[in-house]
């Protein structure tokens, strides 16, 4: 509220300005990410507040922008809903909480009857939400397997990405993302997951929350040891991967799928023809490799690139979440409780929340908002008495005639 205050000037009218708006938050991809680890340490983010407006007609400052990175393929999901906000997938960045409004500076109030308005109009509050991120990344191949079969030496030997490798089970603990080369026009990108075990789809091993990540594989190659060097047969571990992905989600067992029957080098050439020749009676096709010498792995990229081609783009998930101002509208609900009256009506809230109850004109503003409504003509249709207690969200009021 302010007032123009100026030598000659005789009766100085109302000039106070605007408030800002409040900042918005956005997400964007950032592809050097590739997990959602740092929101596990950092989970509030709060946006600028706009600046309150300025005598002599000045708006406030508005807040500045908050944009979050993400690692690309973050599905963005309101918490309570489970309803999807965003699929942070492409390159621009998108609306996940919009600022407030900034409020209404006296001047706005000026009329021919009201020539000094002695009160201004707070401003709403920006939107406030509880996200739940979910990252199912975004690779047209995903490698899947038993540990140890040598995935993550596959991905390593077909592109540049640099997994760790080792003798042992578990290696890879967090998803490899790599890019193959096929040739100077064209490329694929391969996830290499955790391993597999039987149970992984009822959380045992590592793999369970990793299987999310094949989510949106346009196509798996399924590694299998063939030569069995660990004592379990090929056959066996194909089958047990495949009943894990249908346990998890049938959609994973029915994606497309190449087999690869890595380690040939040191496998007896009768048993890797064994494999084949069952892995294909069940319709797949099936590759012999070995990441050790690179036989094989030149087949591997042709055949997968020639696969993809026939094959969609990753899904990308429609968002469904519906902002509650466009839903709700000027609905309410009231319950009795003992007398006292409980308004349900998240919009008059957002209009209780500006307004300046200590203000006989600003409040004057809020009552004729309750009565517009129909709230006040409900309440008496209910029996309110004088003197009962009427609650609006945190704000309790006294009911008076
Ligand atoms: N002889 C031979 N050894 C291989 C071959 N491929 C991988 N290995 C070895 O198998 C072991 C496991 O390889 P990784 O690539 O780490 O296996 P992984 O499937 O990624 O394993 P996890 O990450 O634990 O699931 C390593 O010691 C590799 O050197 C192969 O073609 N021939
Ligand atoms: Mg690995």
């Amino acid at each position: 509220m302010s007032f123009r205050r100026e030598k000659f000037v005789a009766a100085g009218g109302p000039d106070g300005g605007d408030g800002g708006k409040g900042a918005d938050i956005y997400m964007v991809s950032d592809d050097n990410l590739s997990s959602l680890i740092d929101f596990r340490y950092k989970k509030k983010f709060v946006a600028e507040n706009g600046m309150p407006g300025l005598g002599k007609n000045k708006t406030g400052r508005s807040g500045e922008t908050l944009v979050i990175k993400v690692p690309r393929g973050t599905i963005v999901r309101e918490r309570e809903s489970n309803s999807i906000i965003a699929d942070i997938s492409g390159d621009d960045p998108v609306l996940i909480a919009s600022g407030g409004k900034g409020g209404y500076g006296n001047k706005r109030f000026a009329s021919s009857t009201r020539q000094i308005p002695r009160f201004a109009k707070s401003g709403f509050p920006g939107e406030k939400l509880d996200v739940i991120l979910e990252l199912k990344l975004i690779a047209d191949v995903g490698l899947v397997g038993f540990p140890n079969v040598g995935k993550s030496s596959i991905l390593s030997a077909i592109s540049a990405a640099n997994p760790k490798i080792a003798n042992y089970h578990f290696t890879t603990l967090s998803p490899v993302l790599g890019v193959v080369k096929v040739d100077y026009m064209d490329s694929f990108v391969v996830a290499d997951v955790p391993g597999l075990i039987e149970g992984a789809s009822k959380g045992i091993g590592l793999g369970h929350e990793f299987l999310r990540h094949i989510d949106r594989c346009r196509l798996l190659l399924h590694v299998v040891d063939v030569s069995g060097i660990e004592g379990r047969d090929p056959y066996e571990d194909f089958l047990t991967i495949n009943s894990e992905l249908s346990h998890f989600d049938d959609k994973l067992a029915k994606k497309p799928m190449i087999v690869v029957a890595n380690k040939s080098d040191i496998a007896d050439r009768e048993k890797i023809t064994a494999f084949i020749q069952k892995v294909e009676l069940l319709g797949y096709a099936c590759l012999a490799v070995s990441a050790a010498t690179g036989e094989g792995l030149e087949t591997v990229i042709k055949t997968t690139a020639a696969k993809l081609k026939t094959l969609p783009l990753p899904q990308v998930y429609t968002p469904d979440y519906k902002r509650p101002e466009a839903e709700i509208g000027r609905k309410f609900d009231i319950k009795e409780i003992d007398n006292e009256y409980y308004i349900y009506a998240p919009w008059l809230e957002r209009i209780l929340e500006g307004t300046d109850v200590d203000n006989y004109e600003s409040l004057m503003y809020f009552q004729r908002a309750i009565s517009d409504s129909g709230i006040l003509a409900e309440l008496e249709k209910m029996g309110v008495a004088e003197e009962d207690t009427v609650h609006i969200g945190e704000f309790q009021f006294e009911y008076m005639d």
